[in-house]
């Protein structure tokens, strides 16, 4: 039995049942958000992401409240860095490369507390967390093949940062053939200015990538 719940959005009102959709955190990890980490290493203010967590929180308490499946991203790599490209920890010219010791651990490394999920968004032990070497969160992992066994079509996107992994992701969804909606006040960006034109890019061209919404018209459609 179908339901059809409708969010006023850009480009045009999402469209989505509740049961083949699921609500998508991407990596609201202390290495992004908190000082000493990952994010603070390449020289970002990682206050600027912080406004992201109190709409999260909602939106993370109504979806659980309606029923919908919640999965959650971390972006980090294996203690021993053999899912870590060189390039990737070549690159640029941080304070501190991946898998040196911080103030939050091991930067962004699995297992240490810099990578853990921040406690205002702490997953539920019924719910799925997708370990993800890459920006983009299908990439070497099993969340397409989680979220077909779910009989998940369409995803609801949060989380950081809105031009990195919630780009890529989203890129990754829509050509595996999701419907995803982009919460607006959900994700986050240490630079404003491409986090207005990332959103921009989504919902651009008729929705060429998916649909953006503030996170009020979601909840309004979930009531
Ligand atoms: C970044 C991410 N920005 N989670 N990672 O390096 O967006």
């Amino acid at each position: 039995t179908g339901q059809r719940l409708e969010v006023d959005a850009s480009p045009y009102s999402y469209a989505f049942d509740p049961h083949h959709t699921a609500l998508l955190v991407i990596d609201m990890q202390r290495d992004f958000l908190e000082p000493g980490g990952f994010g603070a290493t390449l020289g970002n203010d990682v206050g600027l992401l912080q406004r992201v967590v109190p709409p999260l929180r909602d939106t993370l308490h109504a979806t659980r409240a309606a029923g919908l499946t919640v999965v959650h991203t971390r972006e980090g790599h294996l203690p021993d860095l053999s899912d870590c490209p060189p390039a990737k920890r070549r690159r640029g010219a941080p304070t501190l490369r991946i898998g040196d010791d911080g103030p939050l651990g091991r930067v962004l490394i699995r297992g240490e507390y810099g990578h853990g999920i921040i406690d205002d968004l702490a997953p539920l032990p019924t719910e799925t967390v997708i370990d993800k070497p890459g920006k983009g969160a299908f990439y070497a992992t099993a969340l397409d093949t989680v979220l077909r066994e779910a009989a998940i079509t369409h995803l609801i996107v949060t989380g950081v940062t809105t031009e990195v992994c919630v780009h890529t992701t989203v890129r990754e969804a829509n050509d595996r053939g999701y419907d995803c909606l982009v919460l607006t006040d959900c994700v986050g960006s240490y630079l404003p200015d491409l986090h207005r034109y990332a959103l921009d890019m989504i919902s651009a061209q008729g929705g060429i990538f998916g649909w953006v919404a503030p996170s009020q018209n979601y909840l309004k459609a979930l009531q």
